[in-house]
């Protein structure tokens, strides 16, 4: 089993040295330095993974005739596979949908946002070339792993091609709220979203980033979820929350490097006597800089005391610098910067240090370990790992933390000292807090968010992610191991052409016909009346139609076919010779109470309405808003709880449905009334809902079970859709 690990930039970035040759060098940032962390361990052999891939872009336009040579290089000496673009196609992608439309849209800032066709058009082609450059390596064991924002359409184009692959997705950034979500238009963000649902797994870093997308799929694609499980057609996509970790003991054992060593002493002896605030960012809106500028201003425009005796480290790394909005956010810091020092600066004291470059790895853990006070206040950010980083540095120094809500690191790190970066008052307070911590308290905070740190290190992250993708992979296995393929049709047909009697019972909605959003569009059409004909009209079957349908409903629709029905879950049944008749005497007096409750909720909720049937009554609201729905359906529930307790009735939770009707009258014991004798030699009985497992359940091991769509099921076989169980109804219908 090989693990490929697909984001849009590869491990590495290839750049042209001095003498004109393409090298090679880790690449920077989180999703990177994380990722590579982990391969490099090899714990993946752990999960029983045997090797990596790398798939993405080697981070320049690499000439045709130069190609196979770096792929091989690639291959060989970095375990990467780079899926070659033009630097003007990558550019318009990057520079365009990933971050003008994905980028500050979910980091919530709409105003930010352009919605460009072209530029969309583009995230698609990109999307599809990864896939097309996918195909040529993939294999049909290996687990897919893909990475991040600009590439939200690969896992449903994987899948597509691949549909036994493992995929799973993970996403760095924070996933918005629905009311973000759809400022996207319509095609846009129902494409984003079955892209992501292609895959077995969707990773996000906070609960709420996981609750975001849930509604997402729940709103957009009208996609429920059921304990963190949305089923789709004959599929399954689980969401769940990893909140990413870092290298812990990279950081945690830096100051015993000599380079870091040296840093450290000669920052030492530059800040002698002065409280360091560090803040360390990529130059991006989303990150506050300027907020958090206005915020120090406050800070030492109230605290005269403490001038010259404080400063503000601000490393700020360059980043998408072609871009016209960020050289004017470097252009309004600086000035700012400016200001500060002018105002309050003098010869000897400099409150703002501003360096505008990336540092190396010695010069940024010297940082974090000498630092006073890390000042992260992002207005946004999915994670932010600077935070975790100093505070793995802080092994044998002190420190405090201060932290914005907004960062996902906030969900973790709640010892840290945690404000709001859009007000002012929340620097100046959370400075002045930081200031005057005693040193007990700021070592009992370190300890207990060391302690969370370490335990949960980018490997943990990294192998919960796998493990539970690889548990939804193998559920998915288990349940592919019963789906009846050509080859087990063919036993089943033979099964069946040698029996001389034979019963069929098969469920209506959802089984013989997909569900409408208004339950009398679900009439059979000729073709289906065509093969129950057929298969009833043949001497050696007995076919009955298992429903929860009112008797009258069924008898307009298959009353004409010769064979037994089944109605309301079994109060009613008709037998192919007979008439219908009651399968018991049933209570009815508290049907009056119930219906008048349920046309309440009907009155509450536009488009659900109320069916009575003769022993039962059900409250449907397939087509109404499915989030209040949900929770009317809730408050039902609970009206009906004291009632069904006192009656002796069943609430029954059906396919956005809730149904009332006596205890004890269900489909298997209805079912009883067409197991009329013992000698079958084949029995089939077809079902897709929680409904159908009782007989599931209950009927002889030799039978054939098939449960119709995706989840967990006893039923011994299984098939996709209405449309594949009629296939295999055709076949047996025409068998003889
Ligand atoms: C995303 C999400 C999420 C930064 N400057 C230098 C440098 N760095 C390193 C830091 C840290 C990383 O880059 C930045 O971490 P972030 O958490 O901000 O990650 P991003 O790359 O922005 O991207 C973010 C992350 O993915 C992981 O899921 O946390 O929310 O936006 O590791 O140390 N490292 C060096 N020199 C620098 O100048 N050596």
């Amino acid at each position: 089993m090989r693990l490929i690990v697909i984001s849009n930039r590869l491990g590495v970035t290839a750049s042209v040295n001095s003498g004109g040759e393409i090298v090679f060098a880790p690449s920077a940032g989180g999703l990177a330095s994380a990722l590579n962390s982990y391969l490099q361990t090899g714990r993946y052999k752990e999960l029983g993974i045997d090797d990596y891939l790398w798939v993405g872009w080697p981070g320049m336009e690499i000439a045709p005739e130069l190609r196979d040579g770096v792929r091989e290089k690639l291959l060989k000496e970095f375990k990467c596979w780079p899926v070659f673009l033009p630097d003007e196609v990558m550019d318009r992608f990057y520079s365009g949908f990933c971050n003008r439309t994905i980028w500050p849209l979910f980091h919530y800032f709409p105003m930010l946002t352009s919605y460009d066709d072209r530029e969309w058009e583009c995230y698609n082609d990109v999307n599809n070339f990864f896939a097309l450059s996918l195909a040529e390596i993939i294999k049909s064991d290996d687990i897919i792993w893909i990475h991040d924002y600009q590439l939200m359409l690969l896992p449903e184009l994987i899948r597509e091609k691949f549909k036994e692959s493992a995929v799973g997705y993970f996403h760095h950034i924070p996933f918005p709220s629905f009311e973000i979500f759809r400022l996207l238009p319509g095609a846009w963000r129902a494409k984003l979203m079955n892209g992501l649902l292609g895959s077995d797994l969707a990773g996000f870093h906070t609960v709420d980033y996981t609750h975001h997308f849930f509604k997402c799929a729940l709103r957009i694609s009208n996609l429920e979820n059921n304990l963190g499980k949305i089923a789709h057609g004959s599929r399954v996509t689980k969401a769940d929350t990893f909140p990413i970790g870092i290298d812990f003991d990279k950081f945690n054992d830096s100051s015993q490097l000599e380079d870091v060593r040296s840093e450290i002493d000669k920052l030492r002896s530059s800040f002698a006597g002065k409280k360091i605030i560090l803040s360390i960012d990529r130059l991006d809106y989303t990150k506050g800089i300027i907020n958090r500028l206005d915020g120090y201003r406050a800070f030492l425009e109230r605290h005269p005391e403490l001038h010259e005796k404080v400063i503000l480290l601000s490393v700020i790394v360059p980043s998408r610098v072609k871009v016209p909005q960020y050289q004017a956010m470097k252009k309004q810091t600086e000035e700012m910067i400016g200001e500060i020092n002018g105002k309050y600066g003098s010869i000897e004291w400099t409150p703002v240090i501003y360096q505008y470059k990336s540092i190396s790895f010695a010069h940024l853990a010297a940082l974090y370990t000498l630092s006073d006070i890390a000042l992260v206040t992002p207005l946004r950010d999915g994670m932010n790992l600077v935070a975790k980083e100093y505070i793995a540095c802080k092994k044998n120094t002190d420190g405090v933390l201060i932290l914005s809500e907004m960062a996902g690191a906030a969900n973790e790190l709640t010892d840290a000292v945690i404000m709001n970066p859009n007000n002012r008052e929340s620097y100046v307070g959370a400075l002045e807090k930081a200031m005057n911590m005693p040193y007990g308290e700021r070592r009992a905070r370190l300890d207990s968010m060391r302690r969370r740190i370490s335990e949960y290190s980018v490997c943990e992250w990294a192998e919960d992610f796998l493990g539970s993708l690889l548990g939804v992979y193998n559920a998915r296995l288990a349940l592919r191991s019963k789906y009846l393929n050509p080859e087990r049709v063919a036993k089943l047909a033979g099964d069946y052409a040698r029996a001389s009697k034979r019963l069929i019972m098969l469920d209506y909605d959802g089984t013989l016909v997909d569900f409408c959003p208004l339950p009398e569009n679900a009439s059979p059409d000729d073709e289906l009346l065509s093969i129950l004909k057929k298969l009833a009209a043949d001497e050696k079957n007995e076919v009955a139609i298992i429903s929860g349908r009112g008797r009258h409903t069924l008898e307009k629709w298959l009353g004409g076919v010769k064979m037994d029905l089944m109605a309301e879950h079994g109060a009613w049944v008709k037998t192919a010779a007979g008439d219908w008749h009651a399968t018991g005497v049933f209570n009815t007096c508290w049907k009056k109470e119930v219906t008048a409750l349920m046309r309440k909720f009907a009155v509450r909720l536009s488009a659900s309405f109320v069916e009575e049937k003769d022993y039962s009554v059900a409250w449907h609201y397939r087509a109404c808003d499915i989030e209040l729905a949900r929770e009317r359906a809730d408050d039902l529930r609970d009206a009906l709880g004291h009632l069904a307790r006192r009656e002796g009735l069943d609430i029954i939770n059906g396919s956005r449905l809730i149904e009332v009707r006596n205890a004890g009258v269900n489909k298997y014991n209805g079912a009883l009334n067409f197991m009329k004798s013992d000698d079958y030699g084949f029995i089939l009985f077809a079902g897709d809902d929680a409904t159908d497992e009782d007989i599931f359940r209950s009927i002889s091991s030799e039978s054939y079970t098939i449960k119709i769509g995706a989840g967990q099921t006893a039923a011994g076989w299984s098939l996709n859709s209405p449309a594949e169980l009629l296939e295999l109804l055709k076949k047996l219908s025409s068998a003889d």
